[in-house]
């Protein structure tokens, strides 16, 4: 009698984790990111390694290496902006090569729900030359995490999982498996290889250049990358969730699914040649578009005009062009537009009121819940770049030569990458107000805890940083902490500090409404 096999119904991020935990991982890191926060959360709750949330997404990828190094596998996640910051390591690990599989796990946001870009990551696949696997759905999820493991081990690459927010975030059922045994922890020394210096580069460099082709050779063998539904005149070639449109909107038309690259071009030249019209269909830049260009003169897309280059594709983008439901037809008219606002009750507005009477000239945001103080009526952000940025932009604002500006930031942002400004400033003689908004949890991506709680990832008691003592420690001129409710006190702080000179920290301190109404 065979037994039906376990389902689950996962979203993405979940199934991604779960395929981590079945490929035998003891090691999980990441920085909290839309769309791809699940994964870590999931683990946490599921695997029974090391799982770790990282102060920021470059410590994430540099945990995630050494524990590579120690023989384990280990799966780092983050979404798109986050490869920015982990760009550094990311682009010589795959010179040194990895030891236990490592798995970088990275969720795109197409249409920017959640993001300060649309960055596209498998731009970075191929800049630090590493494979990339491209799940549609969540059954592929788990299946291409374990396969990028098998990658990854088969040739000592780190490799990245792309998922959209249309993937991590939407659930379809799974089907669950027995993992497979963990790693032994084994350390090899091998400084030939293992050491980024000059002696070594242009020679590891070679041999990362060499396993392209390779690479190529084992995706064509794979099986990822194929042609459904040959010999119609119209074809479409879709990438990763694009898979989902091509079924929905494609049935007169040949597809050719990509879900892995780096690939032989031949795929693409042997699929358009003998097409009337080949549509290709890619969240992000129109990257196999440009291939496809070179074979065929009748390829419609992003690069011809038909489809936008900017946001997502979706119902409204492929209706006019293939037939079918747009959501305009679904819907009789357009729902109103609600932009997020600050909760009922939250610290940061009343932080808000008392820095808007202190009148700083100019005020540099962060990215955070906080960052919503820009909207009316508070308007009280007049800049905001990408996470740490506030206190270097302030800083080098009043360097320049502007009085009375202040730069807020949160403390998990301030963690991330405020830190380093907050020294850049003392170092070179700022005069700045810096306003840490500690609300006790990294709200804005759903509440994980920080250094300074002393929690880990799964609720254990973790080591515990001292905000105030680490920016003593930076030398500013005076740390003052503040609750916010105390708006007189906030007041007259914030009014004071503004013109004082050199760096001065405010600290508005008050746990975030939401944690203290769950733990109530
Ligand atoms: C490089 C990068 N990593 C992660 C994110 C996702 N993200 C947006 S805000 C935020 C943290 C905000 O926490 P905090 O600074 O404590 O402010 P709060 O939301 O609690 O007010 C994170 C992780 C991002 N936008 N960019």
């Amino acid at each position: 009698m065979t037994q039906n096999p376990k389902k689950a119904l996962l979203i993405g991020n979940e199934a991604i984790g779960r395929g981590a935990i079945e490929a035998g991982i003891s090691f999980a890191s990441s920085y909290a990111g839309t769309p791809a926060t699940q994964i870590l959360e999931y683990l946490a709750g599921h695997c029974s390694g090391q799982v770790e949330w990282a102060v920021n997404e470059k410590v994430a990828l540099e945990t995630a290496v050494g524990a590579s190094y120690a023989g384990r596998r280990v799966i780092c996640s983050m979404k798109h902006v986050g490869l920015n910051v982990a760009a550094d390591p990311l682009m010589t690990a795959a010179y040194l090569g990895i030891q236990g599989g490592l798995v970088l796990a990275i969720g795109d946001d197409p249409g920017a729900y959640s993001s300060q870009n649309e960055q596209d990551s498998r731009i970075y696949a191929r800049f630090a030359k590493i494979p990339c696997l491209e799940p549609s759905d969540s059954q592929e999820a788990k299946d291409y995490t374990k396969l990028a493991f098998d990658l990854s081990e088969k040739f000592h690459l780190p490799v990245m999982l792309r998922g959209l927010t249309r993937v991590m975030h939407s659930s379809s059922l799974v089907t669950i498996e027995e993992p497979r045994p963990e790693n032994p922890v084994r350390i090899e020394k091998n400084p030939d290889q293992m050491l980024a210096v000059p002696k070594n580069i242009v020679r590891l460099h070679k041999s990362l250049n060499k396993k392209q082709e390779e690479l190529k050779d084992w995706v064509e063998a794979s099986g990822l990358n194929v042609v459904i539904r040959p010999g119609r005149k119209k074809g479409i070639i879709a990438c990763g969730f694009a898979n989902v449109y091509a079924g929905e909107y494609g049935a007169d038309c040949s597809v050719l699914k990509i879900s892995a690259y780096p690939f032989h071009e031949r795929l693409i030249k042997d699929f358009v040649a003998d097409l009337e019209e080949v549509w290709v269909l890619e969240e992000g830049e129109p990257i196999v578009e440009e291939i496809a260009r070179k074979y065929s003169s009748r390829v419609k897309g992003k690069l011809s005009g038909e489809i936008s280059r900017e946001g997502e594709l979706g119902p409204d983008v492929l209706a006019p062009y293939f037939g079918g439901a747009s959501l305009a037809d679904k819907t009789a008219r357009a729902l109103p537009v609600r932009p997020p606002v600050l909760c009922p009750g939250c610290p940061h507005r009343e932080f808000y009121k008392a820095l808007k009477a202190a009148s700083p000239a100019f005020t540099t945001g962060d990215i955070g819940c906080y960052t919503l103080g820009a909207a009316p009526p508070l308007n009280a952000i007049d800049t905001c770049l990408c996470m740490g940025a506030s206190i270097g932009k302030a800083a080098g604002m009043a360097n320049a030569g502007v009085k009375r500006v202040a730069a807020v930031i949160g403390d998990s942002t301030f963690i991330h990458s405020g830190i380093t400004g907050l020294i850049n400033a003392v170092y070179n003689n700022a005069n700045i107000m810096v306003c840490i908004l500690d609300n006790a949890t990294t709200a804005m991506t759903g509440h994980q805890p920080t250094p300074m709680l002393g929690i880990t990832a799964k609720g254990d008691v973790a080591g515990q940083i001292n905000l105030e003592a680490l920016c003593k420690a930076c030398g500013v001129a005076s740390v003052t902490v503040v609750d916010p409710f105390n708006h007189d006190e906030m007041e007259a702080v914030l009014k004071e500090k503004i013109d004082a000179p050199g760096v001065n920290v405010v600290i508005s301190r008050k746990p975030c409404i939401l944690i203290k109404r769950t733990s109530k």
